[in-house]
């Protein structure tokens, strides 16, 4: 055994259940309209799909996630808060929560911080990082519902490990990417393959 692990998880998709969320609170507030089941989900961009429903949907989705408790609302998708609880205990690890705010900033980065507050404690917004590229982010594992992870350093330090969505479970993999299932699949054998 030599340095620390260092392992990025993402947020969205990952540990909160984004999609159910959205479909849900979408389906409430437009009860009239036509929307996407999670089977039928595809591509990361959910604002896309709706648009290609219908192109006014782009907007009424995008309304959504900017609401006041959207993202504090999202429910833990299954043992992700406990996975990264372990991982945050064990020797020669250091865990990162690593996610992308909107644009829209008036809600959205309040209510990630107070997502993990709640769902993590206190202490563990030292583990919070922010940011619109993960690319500057080093670390030896990303771990990360989006098929594409692209940004201004074209050789990031992680390996991109695709936690599987509704949205990229068809999609094949990059040479350099694996897959994690879920938070049942076995993610302690995929930090331990990226120790030295
Ligand atoms: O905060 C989420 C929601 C937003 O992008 C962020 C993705 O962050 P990461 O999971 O990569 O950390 N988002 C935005 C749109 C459309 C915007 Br227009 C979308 O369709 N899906 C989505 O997740």
């Amino acid at each position: 055994a030599g340095k620390r692990l260092r392992v990025l998880v993402d947020m969205d998709g990952v540990l909160a259940d984004f999609e159910g969320g959205f479909l849900k609170k979408y389906r409430a507030r437009y009860p009239a309209e036509p929307y996407i089941t999670l089977e039928d989900r595809r591509g990361f961009w959910v604002s896309s799909q709706y648009g290609h429903l219908r192109s006014d949907l782009c907007e009424k989705a995008i309304s959504i996630w900017e609401s006041k408790d959207f993202f504090i609302e999202l429910e833990p998708l299954p043992g992700g808060v406990e996975a990264v609880k372990e991982m945050a205990r064990m020797d020669n690890t250091d865990v990162f929560i690593c996610t992308s705010p909107i644009k829209h900033y008036k809600h959205c980065p309040y209510e990630k911080y107070a997502w993990v507050e709640k769902h993590f404690g206190h202490d563990f917004l030292e583990q919070v990082i922010l940011t619109r590229d993960k690319t500057l982010i080093s670390g030896d594992i990303l771990i990360d519902d989006k098929p594409d992870i692209l940004g201004v350093e074209s050789n990031p330090t992680w390996q991109h490990i695709l936690f599987t969505a509704c949205h990229n479970k068809h999609q094949s993999l990059s040479p350099s990417q694996r897959r994690l299932q879920s938070w049942s699949d076995d993610w302690r054998a995929i930090l331990d393959s990226k120790r030295q």
